[in-house]
């Protein structure tokens, strides 16, 4: 595939870009519906409650081939950073909206078998169904949680598929929370495909086996950092997230994000450690969180949600000021 840089699109401001992607990408069927419930989320959480609230962001984007899509090109992210993430949140106090892909992994799942999850129950002489005495205290804590936190209002969970699904879904979240101002904090895990192929580039069928070389253009994602901070949510706080394999280039890349698309943090981590060891990076200070194996909830998400949670009192007191 022929990553190339000589697209349409060199050249124009970012404006232009983010402007050309959201005019050609396919619209959302049930944009109503999603703007509805983050009506009501916001409002649920913001008026009595005053609670903060996060957009965590989870999961990888698909970078559809063909309009009628068959092919697509894909990465690595299973979503176990935003889902674990989400519940340090809930605990923390945040309502949360986890803009999550389709089929990845979910909050308050992590004990409970997903391969295969039927192992889970097992059935009665009578032939009804129960949880297997293994996993019954797994369940029951993962049901009550989840429902704790969606019936008390405080979980909204939108999902996504492709590039164009997630980036209008959360332009969407993002002028939604612009109402909260302060109190609202993007923390954007999700990896998000780089190159894409335009709607308007994109051929209607199935791309047909034969040619020995399949020549696609992939063309850069705009950077819509940047947009959230400038104009759809100028006021909240914006964490990010830089991945790397090469250790030695991975904190100097985190602080050029910092510097770049203005964020209030960048959270760097390499791939084969990623669950062990993070840095979050700001302005001030770098500060490493790591997973602290001898306590039971081990998780790294567990020191940076609550670093992080702090950094943001401290946002929100400082801008009152
Ligand atoms: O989803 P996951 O738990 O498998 O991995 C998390 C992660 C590595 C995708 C996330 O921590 C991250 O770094 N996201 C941003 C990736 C990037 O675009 O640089």
């Amino acid at each position: 595939m022929d990553a190339s840089n000589k697209s349409d699109d060199v050249g124009k401001t970012l404006e232009t870009q983010a402007k050309a992607f959201f005019d050609s990408a396919p619209s959302l069927h049930n944009s109503h519906e999603i703007t509805q419930k983050l009506i009501q989320f916001i409002q649920h959480n913001s008026s009595s409650l005053a609670r903060r609230i996060v957009c965590v962001t989870s999961g990888g984007t698909t970078a559809p081939l063909e309009q009628l899509c068959v092919r697509y090109v894909d990465n690595f992210s299973s979503g176990h950073r935003g889902a674990i993430s989400t519940e340090y949140f809930l605990k923390a106090g945040y309502a949360v909206i986890f803009l999550h892909r389709r089929g990845s992994y979910q909050p308050f799942c992590r004990s409970i078998p997903d391969d295969p999850l039927l192992e889970c129950f097992e059935l009665t002489n009578d032939l009804n169904i129960q949880v297997r005495k293994a996993y019954s205290e797994a369940v029951k804590r993962a049901i009550l949680d989840h429902h704790t936190a969606v019936a008390g209002g405080h979980l909204l969970k939108l999902p996504f598929s492709t590039i164009f699904e997630y980036l209008q879904m959360l332009q969407m979240i993002a002028i939604s929370m612009r109402c909260i101002g302060l109190r609202g904090m993007f923390y954007l895990a999700a990896a998000v495909s780089d190159y894409y192929v335009p709607w308007k580039n994109m051929v209607e069928h199935k791309i047909q086996s034969g040619p020995p070389l399949l020549d696609v253009k992939l063309f850069q994602v705009p950077k819509m950092l940047s947009v959230i901070r400038k104009d759809w949510a100028p006021q909240a706080f914006c964490v990010s997230f830089k991945l790397e394999t090469d250790s030695s280039i991975l904190v100097n890349k985190a602080n050029a994000a910092l510097e770049k698309y203005k964020m209030h943090a960048v959270v760097a981590n390499e791939l084969a450690t990623r669950k062990e060891q993070v840095v979050v990076v700001t302005s001030a200070e770098k500060i490493t969180g790591m997973r602290d194996n001898s306590e039971s909830a081990n998780d790294v998400e567990n020191p940076l949600i609550k670093l992080l949670s702090k950094r943001h009192i401290t946002y929100i007191e400082d801008s009152g000021r």
